[in-house]
């Protein structure tokens, strides 16, 4: 049986703004309050994921969430018509109106952890939905993109869906951006290497422990392919608010900076024992700094496996406009490593609030049956990118300041464009604002 990764890509959602609600999140601070381009942004996504396919690899989608939600605004105790919802919201409190605006469910890596057939131990895929606590704006996501999910992969003779976990920051769970898969093939069963975290002196750590050991569990895992990792607080109070910005994982390579575990020989011996075949490839301090590492976004690369075995990174272009991490880069590919392409890419929209190329997708590595037995609307061809640009340029704004959140005809058109979404996808009444 052959075994496929594909790429699910967050389409980025017509209310895409910068609000800076992400303590930790450097750009997402340093960007607050700046006018975003919606319909830049989401071109710029599906650009990306046409890339990905002109590379011979497959792409899905994850569809945008309604926002405003206005779902988690009554359960706060605002009421009367939508309308006087947004008013009573921007009234009592404009950023509470902005978490419930955010289009973060865009960055899919933060959808869920997803554990391939070949891994588990009923031979199915499992995906837990992550609860996203450490954030208000984030943990509103974690319903929909369960249904979501459960949506696309909804055979239950393949795919076993966990509903995210439960107690709050106490089992805070950051879905794959803190989670890689080493493998030797993509069909061949792979080790699970989960990266969590403990509190900085600056920042706080979103993924715990016994949230990582929850998933690992539900996901019937075997143990001795299963390695826990502490990310170091020093990587945490430079910006690295998820693993995923300072190393990546695919096939037999791990791709990572100096300073991403707490105790590197520690964590490279447990990820050696695990995972005999892997190379690790690292970035020493003195030639990246983590700095270079949160402004350039190097290691929130995709890392993929081309259909001839090499592997390529795709970079965001703040990686080619940093010198040191341009050479370090050319470097790796000049070595002798798997490593042998490099494209870079604009998605500059989702990384001024933080989101690199990495962040913007969930990789699913399913077999040929179990794509045949997914929802084929997700699942990408020319002719459906085609067709989503088109839905952007008809229904998102090129532009949304800080203010333009409390004008009820944005909620009217982010629902419009959603309402068409739904129609094109053939989902149904499927969004909060469509169920009443
Ligand atoms: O959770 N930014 C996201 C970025 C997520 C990046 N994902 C990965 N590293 N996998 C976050 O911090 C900013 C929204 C704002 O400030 O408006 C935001 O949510």
């Amino acid at each position: 049986m052959t075994y496929h990764e594909y790429n699910f890509d967050g389409l980025i959602g017509p209310t895409h703004n910068y609000a800076g609600l992400s303590f930790g999140n450097l750009a997402s601070a340093k960007n607050a309050g700046a006018t975003s381009s919606p319909k830049e942004a989401a071109l710029q996504g599906l650009q990306k994921m046409r890339a990905a396919m002109e590379l011979g690899l497959k792409q899905g989608f994850l569809p945008p969430q309604d926002r405003p939600h206005l779902k988690t605004l009554r359960a706060l105790g605002f009421s009367g018509s939508d309308t006087e919802i947004i008013e009573k919201a921007y009234k009592a409190e404009p950023q509470l109106l902005a978490n419930c605006y955010a289009a973060s469910p865009m960055w899919t890596a933060n959808a869920g952890t997803v554990a391939p057939s070949p891994d588990t131990n009923d031979g199915k895929a499992h995906f837990t939905a992550a609860n996203l606590a450490a954030n208000f704006h984030r943990a509103i996501e974690a319903d929909t993109t369960a249904r979501t999910l459960a949506h696309i992969f909804a055979d239950e003779k393949y795919f076993a869906h966990h509903t995210p976990l439960p107690g709050g920051t106490h089992f805070g769970d950051e879905g794959a951006a803190n989670h890689g898969r080493l493998c030797e093939s993509h069909g061949q069963a792979g080790v699970h290497l989960f990266v969590y975290g403990q509190d900085g002196d600056k920042f706080p750590a979103r993924q715990k422990l016994c949230a990582s050991e929850a998933v690992a569990r539900n996901h019937m895992l075997d143990p001795a392919k299963t390695v826990f990792v502490e990310q170091s607080k020093m990587a945490l109070d430079a910006g690295a608010f998820h693993n995923d910005v300072v190393g990546v994982a695919n096939g037999t390579v791990l791709f990572l900076h100096e300073h991403s575990f707490a105790d590197p020989k520690a964590a490279y011996a447990a990820i050696r024992e695990a995972a005999p075949f892997v190379e690790i490839v690292e970035a020493p301090a003195d030639k990246v700094s983590l700095g270079d590492c949160i402004k350039s976004y190097i290691f929130n690369s995709q890392l993929l496996t081309l259909p001839g075995g090499e592997m390529a990174l795709l970079l965001p272009t703040e990686s080619e406009d940093n010198e040191a991490v341009k050479n370090f880069v050319d470097d790796t590919v000049s070595k002798n490593n798997p490593i042998n392409r490099v494209i870079y890419k604009n998605v500059r929209e989702s990384m001024r609030n933080g989101g690199g190329p990495a962040c913007l997708r969930l990789r699913v590595v399913i077999s040929e049956d179990e794509a045949a037995a997914a929802n084929g609307n997700f699942i990408l061809d020319n002719e459906k990118i085609t067709a989503l640009e088109g839905w952007v340029n008809q229904y998102y704004r090129d532009r949304i300041a800080p203010d333009d959140l409390r004008d009820p005809a944005l909620m009217r058109e982010s629902f419009a464009a959603m309402q068409a979404l739904t129609d094109l996808l053939d989902m149904g009444a499927f969004y909060d604002f469509q169920r009443g």
